[in-house]
């Protein structure tokens, strides 16, 4: 079953899109998600330079060759351009893979291990009171796992607060915004948010919270000792994952959970962070993590020390990643949660889906493969706009993580 066309399709409805579709001989056609936030089309030149002559040809029941034909085949390993234009292939060749047995996908990875994947959603607020109001919103459709964020008082660029009621900020035209952060007064609100979010919604619910890398450890650490009384499900990218040592200072100091993995690109990102134990929920995605080959890899190593999957799920990932990680998410034994981020209705009428949101869950559907299509057509009235994530200063200027 060969291998006859590929075309990497840019769009932007609402945000940046890149995706892959690859063509067999016998017509059937796949999809990967080729979508690499504020940096889409090094991505999506990557894929028509160097990738797509290495594909044309090649036999799509070769996953796993494949895989390793484009992952050893470049010399220069890793780094997110090449795992995602990896990733996006790999995708793309379950997707056929699945068509080619009429089966969607979580079928031949070893089917359903649960009746449907837990979701957790993304509640924020400018002020405590709109955080309380958008965690009831979100319990009314259904959630029992909710991301809580709220602006640190005297700082309205604290990360994760929406603006103009969207979910989340998206990537912006022009340059990149510049935020301003301050570390110890998010350290000291950050108990006082939790502990009134208990008190509203007692115990039973659910509770994560995204860092979002702008911490030291042992400022990890005090803010997962802080936060112990509140037993929240996770605490997420405490610190920068370039430091592994880090996540071993705070792992002597608390017992709050921590998920890492968002910008991992490969199992080399966490071998030592699962087997050491320092991390409880692996959040890498199946687009930048390199595919659904690899991610079954992570998974099946972090199973053995019982860390279990969070994979991100935020809208830059388009429904092409998202209905991949539902298929994986149904099948992998230690799956833990699956971040939910409802994309927009423009981006929903591009990208139309089998996936389906249910009562705190995700469902995947009966399509064979991922069971996702691209109304190309509608995708070419939303053309390419450069937008870049933003940037975070220090208040006397330093640059700092985003
Ligand atoms: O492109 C960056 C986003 O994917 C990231 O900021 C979202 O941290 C995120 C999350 O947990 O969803
Ligand atoms: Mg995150």
């Amino acid at each position: 079953m060969k291998i006859t066309d590929a075309r990497i399709i840019v769009c932007s409805p609402g945000r940046n899109f890149v995706t892959l579709e690859l063509v067999t001989e016998d017509g059937i056609t796949g999809l990967g998600d080729a979508t690499l936030n504020g940096r889409e089309l090094a991505v999506a030149s990557y894929l028509t330079e160097h990738v797509v002559p290495l594909i044309i040809g090649r036999d799509a029941r070769r996953i796993e060759d494949t895989w390793h034909y484009l992952y050893k085949g470049v010399y220069w390993r890793r780094g997110s351009v090449t795992m995602t234009s990896i990733g996006a292939v790999d995708m793309a060749l379950w997707d056929i893979a699945g068509k080619s047995a009429n089966k969607p996908i979580y079928q031949l990875l070893g089917g359903a291990s649960r009746e449907a994947v837990r979701a957790y959603c993304h509640a924020n607020g400018a002020t405590v009171d709109e955080t309380l109001q958008s965690i009831a919103d979100h319990q009314r459709q259904g959630y029992t796992a909710i991301r809580a964020q709220c602006a640190t008082p005297g700082q309205p660029d604290t990360y994760g607060i929406a603006k103009g009621g969207q979910r989340y900020e998206p990537a912006e035209r022009g340059l990149p915004r510049e935020t301003l952060w301050s570390t110890e007064p998010y350290l000291q609100f950050a108990p006082q948010l939790f502990e009134r979010i208990r008190r509203e919604f007692g115990p039973g619910l659910d509770l994560l919270h995204d860092v979002h890398h702008r911490l030291r450890p042992i400022e990890a650490a005090r803010l997962g000792r802080s936060l112990e009384p509140f037993h929240l499900f996770w605490m997420e990218d405490p610190v920068t994952a370039e430091l592994q040592e880090g996540f071993r200072v705070i792992r002597q100091h608390t017992t709050t959970p921590v998920a890492v993995g968002e910008v991992f690109d490969s199992i080399f990102d966490c071998y030592r962070l699962i087997q050491e134990q320092l991390i409880d929920y692996l959040r890498a995605t199946v687009l930048h993590g390199g595919g659904l080959t690899p991610l079954r890899k992570m998974a099946a190593l972090a199973e053995m020390y019982h860390v279990r999957t969070g994979c991100h799920g935020a809208t830059d990932l388009s429904p092409v990643t998202m209905a991949a990680a539902v298929h994986f998410g149904l099948s992998v034994h230690n799956f833990g949660i699956q971040e939910h981020m409802p994309h927009s209705e423009e981006t929903d009428r591009v990208f139309p889906h089998a996936y389906s949101y249910r009562d705190g869950s995700l469902y995947p559907g009966d399509e064979p493969g991922l069971g996702v299509t691209i109304d190309e057509a509608l995708a070419a009235t939303y053309p390419y706009q450069r937008a870049y994530l933003p940037v975070a200063r220090l208040g006397d200027g330093t640059i700092h993580s985003w």
